[in-house]
């Protein structure tokens, strides 16, 4: 049986997508459906975020095609292509390293909300995300109070965003200031200039940082959210996948429409287990799955 609380948690999180599909629509966003099987896929990596064992690869009338671990490569072509503005409900498959139990934030199989904005820039991001999240929190405190209940949870309206550099977070708190910052925090807060992937742009000005950024809750909570402005030149983002000492080999469908001329962009994706766990206050991510994906247990069903 599927405990009350289960369903309490499901029916936010049915609440908060209701709110999210609205918001991004009524700004303009066009929802896209999602692909889980590719010649190329979101290497994450090198990130020290990311634990990935591997990469799972299946066998399909003589190609090799990967599972998606996220749709970032996919929503370059897309932004670029004359789909200028859109999201997509994206099934993500991270085969993280058993230890990741233990943060109580990762599961290998989970969906973001991910969206892209031709010619967007983070200030754009900052602000949809912003609004977006207050919208969900207003939405699910209004309408959801029994189930909050249900929970114990007082869920409060993030009031202020600030913001801060990742190398302010290292100098205060250590290597491990996701956890420790998230715990001394009220409000979300922003992370900028994150070394990651290749596809975040470095910044022009300043080789080394980058106009990147993660969303993280407060009470402990951890990252909500992780994104970017994009390098989107053929020649750079050559030169950053070498520099990550990745096989161009790896990314040649994706590179051949960058070298067809990509536009500049920003975009994110929105943990949705993340974010239901974060809405009811739950101690772990897998505690709100109907199928629970933990990395290092056993998948059941
Ligand atoms: N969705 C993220 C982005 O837009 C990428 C990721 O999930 N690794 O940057």
């Amino acid at each position: 049986m599927v405990s009350s609380r289960l369903i309490a948690a499901l029916q936010i999180q049915s609440k908060a997508l209701q709110e999210i599909h609205e918001y991004l629509r009524s700004r303009r966003f066009l929802e896209i459906m999602p692909i889980i099987l590719s010649t190329t896929t979101d290497p994450l990596g090198p990130d020290p975020g990311s634990s990935i064992i591997t990469t799972p690869h299946i066998d399909y009338l003589g190609q090799s095609l990967v599972l998606t671990q996220s749709m970032v490569l996919h929503k370059q072509i897309l932004v670029s292509s004359g789909i200028e503005r859109f999201y997509v409900m994206s099934p993500n498959v991270r085969l993280e390293h058993p230890d990741r139990n233990s943060t109580k934030r990762h599961l290998f199989e989970f969906s973001q909300v991910d969206f892209e904005i031709a010619h967007g820039t983070m200030e754009d991001v900052f602000m949809i995300v912003e609004g977006l999240l207050k919208s969900v929190t207003r939405r699910v405190l209004s309408d959801c109070a029994d189930e909050l209940d249900e929970w114990s949870r007082l869920l409060k309206c993030p009031a202020r965003f600030k913001r801060y550099s990742s190398v302010e977070l290292l100098d205060r708190y250590g290597e491990d200031w996701e956890t420790a910052a998230s715990l001394d925090a009220t409000d979300p807060f922003w992370v900028i200039d994150l070394k990651r992937e290749f596809y975040d742009a470095e910044e022009p000005e300043r080789p080394g940082s980058y106009r990147n950024y993660d969303l993280i809750y407060p009470e402990g909570y951890g990252e909500a959210l992780s994104g970017g402005e994009r390098e989107w030149e053929y020649e750079r983002l050559v030169k950053r996948i070498l520099h990550d000492g990745l096989p161009l080999s790896r990314f040649s469908s994706y590179l051949e429409h960058a070298r067809e001329g990509f536009v500049p962009s920003a975009g994110a994706g929105l943990g949705v287990e993340r974010l239901t766990r974060y809405l009811v206050g739950a101690d772990h991510v897998g505690d709100i799955q109907t199928f629970r994906r933990v990395p290092g247990e056993r998948v059941v069903v």
